[in-house]
């Protein structure tokens, strides 16, 4: 007889064989007898996905069964880079996939090698989307992440001439086999229109009568968990032309104009915005906020209504989670639903609504907070208006009640901003409706505290908490430098800590170990040997492996001081171009390594990328310099490219001016792959300090309470930023921005606007304040690497002091503190 069993797919190498030329012929439709390594990417990935479907099918009937409190996650963005190393390795069959590849005559690593990112996102914030879902995964919890489905993700950057050029980014050009599509599952999103109020049963209802109305669509891409079978869902939401409007389109006989119309609605999920921190109130923008928030709310809806009755069960069974203020109009939404279309009363919606949500904020300044126009918001969400306005009547009121006629305070603290451009303020409506405001760092939620909503954070202190970011070792380790995973687990003596992080403080009972450097030492070699392969083959510069590689990549921003790096490769050129051949020789040998993308209408950014590139023409012709000193800028940074970089740089450099940078997740990655940080102590570089210690890093630069005196004042006894200017920086400093300006590097007038960014600013960003202390600790990590056992030690203490920082820990503390949801494992 048949058994349900029977139908489990086996990962057996002969089994997952038989699969991949199953899917050869008949999903690529290629001869089984021959096909190319993409053609062996794709044929694997239909493999693994068939596999993934089982298990994410066992765990949504799993969930439907027990009926657990569910996490929503929203997010416009997730960085998911590639999934194919992922899914097989959190799936366990990674050996036996390369052994089925390896008897068909291919390689594993070249046939991952072949998918291209998934780029749905900027940086930072999006990035660590993709790592909690990761870790809501393996931790068993009952989570659903809700996105966008963008068709166009973040631009592809090309340089050409030193100039960084943005190409399109049409991902799904080639098939995406980690997609399903729900065709059946779609939601009516509407737009524009009136509000008009109607008598209803003896009350006044509003009523909303759209103006235009775009169909969502579901992508589902499944999540797996490591070491467990509960395989979670992201769906994206990709927007149709409505079926009803044809009709209408129709009735009127314009038939041309209808086709262009359904063109117009897919317009909304097209291409993701590529500014990280402007927002700029474009209506385009607004509806996909909206696009986004209407239909994961109807689904999230649906499903509550499939289990429960009573919407007074919603805060015990649902909690939705605001990644930043862009899905924040989710508030006014659950509103409309509760009030418009469930008839609930006010207050009682209100009470609810105040129970499901919670928010993390991912800036630091207030000029990075978002505000929409409330004329934009109007036109396109008249009824929502409404609502905020209503919202914020009340919370306003309760106000008045609690700190009196303050109009000052009031006006602060108000959802809605008066002023030349009226609009409503994104973040203090999520502070007002959410149960929980999170900040990314211990010194993020101080600053949040203490400034940015210092008013709110004296109304409701209970609702402010740290929940300082993380990043997955999964990904950062297992995926990105399988030796070094062999290398901790043989040591350690487990792989345990691939669950567990907390497990890789055992490597401290090595750190002593001869035997134990010398392997380190060994992967860390091999590494820096794949990524000097690709340096050369991305730029044609030849580097030598025995010199520091020292890497700075992440997006490029003023705050993140990319030019005092610039600066400091500048001052080195100088220093060894003074030099005899006697003080040559004790030089240590660097390899300078940036990458980073620019948003397009970010010109100061767009010119530190050419500066970068001009003084890297310098420096790397220069026969005088040789192997001493290179710069490469590493073009197209992405995902996949850190899962490179990560592992081969020694030392890597976060340099953002203190109270600048939230938190910071890349130099959590760096240092998960035993690299040394040269750092500013802002963000969670703080508390990686407290972890290792702060002797165990190279630390630098002002600190966040000397910034704003610094600001004002300079230090004190050194040259003038310019004559007459009262800002003292070193005299070092002034001469290289001389020579900058001077067009030593050539580009003299492109560059006049970056040399007058530091000079009229009045350095804002501190470069030349902290230019010497920044010079002291590059000096120190030049003679630590002189003693390799030192630097080593220094290695492996970073790894051992890197669990707190696993997005596992980040996910268990929210889950439990602010989520109140429970793990629910789906058995085997
Ligand atoms: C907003 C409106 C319109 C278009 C784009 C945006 C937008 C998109 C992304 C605004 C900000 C965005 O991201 C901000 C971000 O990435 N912040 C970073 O978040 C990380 C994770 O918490 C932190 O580690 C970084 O310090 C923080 O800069």
């Amino acid at each position: 007889m048949f058994s349900l069993m029977d139908g489990f797919l086996k990962n057996d190498p002969i089994s997952l064989q038989k699969d991949i030329l199953h899917h050869v012929e008949y999903t690529v439709a290629r001869s089984r007898f021959s096909f190319d390594d993409f053609e062996a990417y794709q044929a694997l990935s239909h493999t693994i996905r068939d596999r993934l479907i089982e298990r994410w099918h066992d765990t949504h009937i799993f969930f439907k069964r027990t009926k657990p409190k569910r996490l929503y996650f929203l997010s416009l963005e997730f960085l998911m880079g590639r999934s194919l190393s992922n899914s097989v390795i959190n799936l366990g069959i990674q050996d036996q996939c390369a052994e089925a590849l390896n008897q068909l005559g291919f390689e594993f690593e070249v046939v991952a090698e072949q998918e291209g990112d998934a780029a749905l996102g900027n940086g930072g914030l999006a990035r660590f989307s993709a790592c909690q879902m990761d870790s809501l995964a393996t931790l068993d919890y009952p989570a659903w992440g809700y996105g966008l489905r963008y068709e166009y993700g973040l631009f592809r950057q090309i340089i050409v001439d030193g100039f960084q050029h943005e190409q399109p980014d049409y991902w799904l050009n080639f098939g995406n086999p980690w997609e399903i599509a729900r065709i059946h599952v779609t939601y009516e999103v509407k737009f524009y229109g009136t509000v008009e109020e109607v008598e209803m049963n003896g009350d006044k209802q509003k009523i909303w009568i759209p103006g235009e109305t775009v169909e969502a669509v579901a992508y589902d891409n499944p999540i797996p968990g490591y070491g467990t079978r509960n395989t979670i869902n992201l769906r994206l939401w990709a927007a149709k032309p409505s079926s009803k409007f044809d009709l209408e389109a129709y009735n009127t006989g314009d038939y041309i104009n209808s086709v262009v119309n359904r063109q117009r609605a897919e317009t909304i999920s097209n291409v993701l915005y590529p500014d990280d921190r402007s927002h700029q109130g474009k209506e385009l923008r607004l509806k996909q906020q909206y696009f986004f928030v209407s239909a994961s709310l109807q689904d999230i809806m649906r499903r509550f209504k499939e289990e429960h009755t009573n919407f007074d069960e919603l805060p015990e069974k649902v909690a939705l989670h605001l990644n930043d203020t862009h899905p924040s109009l989710s508030i006014a939404e659950v509103m409309r639903m509760l009030v418009d279309e469930e008839h609930l009363n006010w207050n009682k919606a209100w009470d609810i609504v105040c129970k499901i949500f919670s928010f993390t904020t991912h800036t630091m300044v207030a000029e990075g907070l978002e505000k929409i126009p409330v004329d934009l918001l109007g036109s396109l969400l008249p009824r929502h208006l409404e609502i905020l306005y209503e919202i914020n009547h009340h919370f306003m009121e309760e106000l008045k009640e609690r700190i009196g006629l303050d109009y000052s305070r009031l006006s602060q603290m108000s959802i809605v901003e008066e002023g030349a451009v009226k609009s409503i303020r994104m973040a203090n409506l999520s502070i007002v409706c959410s149960h929980t405001v999170n900040g990314v760092s211990k010194l993020h939620l101080e600053t949040l505290k203490t400034k940015t909503f210092k008013d709110f954070y004296g109304l409701w202190p209970e609702k402010f908490q740290c929940k300082t970011n993380g990043v997955t070792q999964r990904r950062w380790i297992v995926v990105s430098n399988p030796s070094l995973r062999d290398l901790i687990s043989k040591w350690l003596g487990t792989e345990a800590w691939i669950r567990d992080p907390d497990i890789l403080s055992g490597l401290r009972d090595h750190v002593d170990n001869a035997d134990f450097h010398l392997e380190w030492k060994m992967v860390k070699r091999i590494n820096k040997m794949r990524l000097a392969e690709y340096i050369e083959a991305m730029s044609g510069v030849k580097v030598s492996l025995d010199a520091m590689f020292d890497v700075q990549v992440k997006r490029i921003h003023e705050y993140k001081r990319q030019l005092l790096n610039i600066f400091g490769i500048i001052h080195r050129y100088n220093c060894l171009k003074n030099m005899d051949k006697d003080s040559r020789r004790k030089v240590v040998p660097r390899v300078c390594i940036i990458g980073g993308k620019a948003a397009p209408g970010y010109e100061m950014a767009k010119k530190i990328i050419k500066l970068c590139h001009a003084v890297a023409e310098k420096i790397n012709n220069d026969t005088d310099i040789g192997d001493l000193l290179k710069l490469v800028f590493i073009p197209d940074y992405n995902v996949s490219v850190a899962e490179l970089v990560m592992p081969g740089a020694d030392l890597s450099q976060h340099l953002s001016t203190a109270g600048n940078e939230a938190s910071g997740t890349g130099n959590m990655k760096f240092l998960m792959n035993g690299c040394l940080l040269l750092a500013t102590e802002d963000g969670s570089t703080v508390e990686i300090i407290e972890e290792i210690g702060a002797d165990n890093l190279f630390l630098f630069g002002a600190k966040v309470d000397e910034v704003a005196d610094l600001r004002e004042n300079g230090v004190s006894n050194l040259a003038p930023l310019q004559n007459a200017s009262p800002l003292k920086v070193p005299l070092q400093f002034v001469r290289i921005l001389r020579m900058v300006r001077d067009g030593y590097f050539g580009h003299k007038d492109y560059f006049k606007t970056l040399c007058d960014s530091v000079e009229a600013a009045n350095d804002y960003y501190l470069l030349g304040t902290d230019f010497m202390s920044y010079l002291e600790a590059q000096a120190a990590a030049d003679k630590t690497f002189v003693n390799q056992e030192k630097w080593t030690r220094m290695s492996i203490l970073s790894v051992a002091g890197s669990g707190r920082f696993s997005s596992d820990r980040t996910i268990q503390d929210y889950a439990e503190s602010t989520w109140k949801i429970n793990p629910c494992r789906c058995p085997l």
